[in-house]
């Protein structure tokens, strides 16, 4: 199921490899709880399962079309299962069962975002994945792929919303596969995702959600860092995507959730940091595009507010014996009119040649020389340092008379470590096994809560 076509020494079974990862690529889900799911399975699972009753008549219900009339959450004058209140997994109302069970989670096969090895059983002795491994009451998916990427496995399982392991172990399956419900613990650390079962671990991919890599696969699926948790603040990543003796590289934005204009996602020529592409909250991807270049190198920035879920793409490198004919409005030139044709609004001013300055400074080889300082830049340096040396004076005086002033100074240091030990308050957070009573009684509460609200 891992998508490393490059050492296999066998022909056929790297085909059968690459056509695993292709499949993957038609999921139908690129969040970790599916909230991303428009799908139509309209039962509670494939084989038999419960029929779902419609949102449109789900009146009792706090989800209906009558409460979200315009599509939120994917609702609608339709049965299929959704995930509109951020729970780890979609789910469906389902016609009453005498013990009060009046929703359940549906087991969607093909909502398995690229990445998501699937759900395993655990026997304890050894498990699955037999590296490293750590508990945590503040356990998320990407707190234990970190733990596991940082030791350097390629792998990391959670289980029963609080275990992690890790993990390259080959035969991770030998216990058997579990249905995909069978891992819907919430994770301790976040109440949207799901972080296995008990007895049963879901197993990961250790490259989600890293800062930066380097791609020479046909295809693959990038995410933003610390996905699927929100992305960090002050991120800055770069990923190449070099494929040998591609004549081009499609990409596929199958997800987007940047918060701000400052934050961003850039795509550059890989040979010249050309910036061929960029998006932020204003400049969404909206279709697929294609780039005329075998290397392109993404980047992705974050300032120090706003964080949101981020992104994930899809990149698909192709062959032609002849480039595309200049007919139809995405063969153009990879200047500024791809930006053009790919987004809603084109503006490459000020922050975007700031960036890719950025990017100049982390990809340029060390012998091409410094760029000119601009006269202005001189001025302007000068100034500083005058005001510096005024400031250095002034404070020397004030000092003198001032001096008793420091000890208010350390107090307000003191208070601010006081405050940040705010941590010990996880130390009493019980987990709870009656997870999904509590989850119950939320899609009970008709609170406001949910977060269909914000959107
Ligand atoms: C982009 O990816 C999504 C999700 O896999 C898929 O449904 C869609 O068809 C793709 N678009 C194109 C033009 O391939
Ligand atoms: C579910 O969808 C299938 C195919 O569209 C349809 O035949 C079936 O009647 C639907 N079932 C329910 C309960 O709506
Ligand atoms: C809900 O939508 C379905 C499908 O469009 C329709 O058949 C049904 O009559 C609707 N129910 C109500 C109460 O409007
Ligand atoms: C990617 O390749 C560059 C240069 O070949 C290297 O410096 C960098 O460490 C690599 N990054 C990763 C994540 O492997
Ligand atoms: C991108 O290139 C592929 C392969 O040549 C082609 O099938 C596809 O139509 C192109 N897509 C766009 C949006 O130009
Ligand atoms: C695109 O860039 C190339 C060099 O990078 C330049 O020669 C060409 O004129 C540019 N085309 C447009 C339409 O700006
Ligand atoms: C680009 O953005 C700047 C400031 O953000 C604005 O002044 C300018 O009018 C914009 N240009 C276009 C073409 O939208
Ligand atoms: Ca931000």
């Amino acid at each position: 199921m891992e998508c490393q076509i490059g050492l296999l020494p066998v022909v056929l079974s790297a085909l059968a490899a690459l056509a695993g990862c292709l499949n993957l690529f038609q999921s139908d889900c690129y969040t970790a709880n599916g909230a991303d799911y428009r799908g139509a399975q309209n039962q509670t699972s494939p084989q038999g399962g419960k029929p779902c009753l419609f949102w449109n008549e789900t009146f009792q219900h706090p989800y209906n079309t009558l409460k979200y009339p315009n599509g939120e959450g994917g609702l609608g004058e339709h049965n299929y299962c959704r995930n509109p209140d951020g729970d780890v997994s979609p789910w469906c109302y389902i016609a009453e069962h005498e013990d009060g069970v009046y929703w359940k989670y549906c087991e969607v096969p093909t909502c398995r975002m690229p990445g998501n090895l699937g759900c395993y059983r655990d026997h304890g002795d050894p498990p699955p994945l037999t590296g490293s491994s750590e508990t945590s009451n503040k356990l998320t998916i990407q707190s234990c792929i970190s733990f596991c990427r940082s030791r350097r496995y390629k792998m990391a399982g959670m289980e029963s919303g609080y275990a992690c392991f890790c993990g390259n172990d080959p035969e991770y399956w030998k216990y058997g596969e579990a249905v995909s419900t069978e891992c819907n613990s919430v994770c301790f650390g976040d109440h949207t995702q799901p972080c296995g079962g008990d007895g049963r671990v879901i197993l990961f991919n250790t490259l989600i959600g890293a800062c930066g890599g380097n791609y020479s696969l046909d295809g693959a699926v990038i995410y933003s860092p610390d996905f699927p948790d929100t992305y960090g603040p002050g991120r800055v990543c770069y990923w190449t995507i070099q494929v040998p003796g591609a004549s081009g590289i499609r990409f596929n934005f199958t997800l987007f959730d940047i918060k701000d204009s400052v934050d961003m996602v850039e795509l550059l020529d890989g040979y010249t940091n050309q910036v061929l592409a960029r998006f932020d909250s204003r400049n969404r991807p909206l279709r697929p595009f294609n780039i005329s270049s075998d290397f392109v190198i993404l980047y992705f920035f974050s300032d120090r507010t706003n964080q949101a879920q981020g992104f994930a793409v899809i990149y698909q490198a192709f062959k032609e014996l002849h480039p595309p004919e200049t007919a139809g409005p995405y063969s153009s030139s990879p200047n500024q009119t791809l930006i053009e044709v790919i987004t809603e609004r084109t503006n490459l001013s000020g922050s975007a040649a700031r960036s890719s300055k950025i990017l100049y400074v982390i990809t340029t080889s060390p012998s091409q020389p410094p760029r000119n300082m601009p006269g202005w830049t001189v001025y302007a340096l000068t100034a500083l340092l005058i005001l510096t040396v005024i400031a250095i004076l002034a404070k020397i005086l004030l000092h003198v008379s001032l001096k008793w002033n420091g000890v208010t100074g350390s107090r307000t240091i003191g208070d601010c470590h006081r405050s940040s030990a705010g941590d010990i308050w996880t130390i009493f957070y019980k987990p709870s096994t009656s997870i999904s009573i509590f989850k119950k009684k939320l899609k009970n509460q008709h609170d406001d809560r949910n977060p269909l609200v914000g959107e």
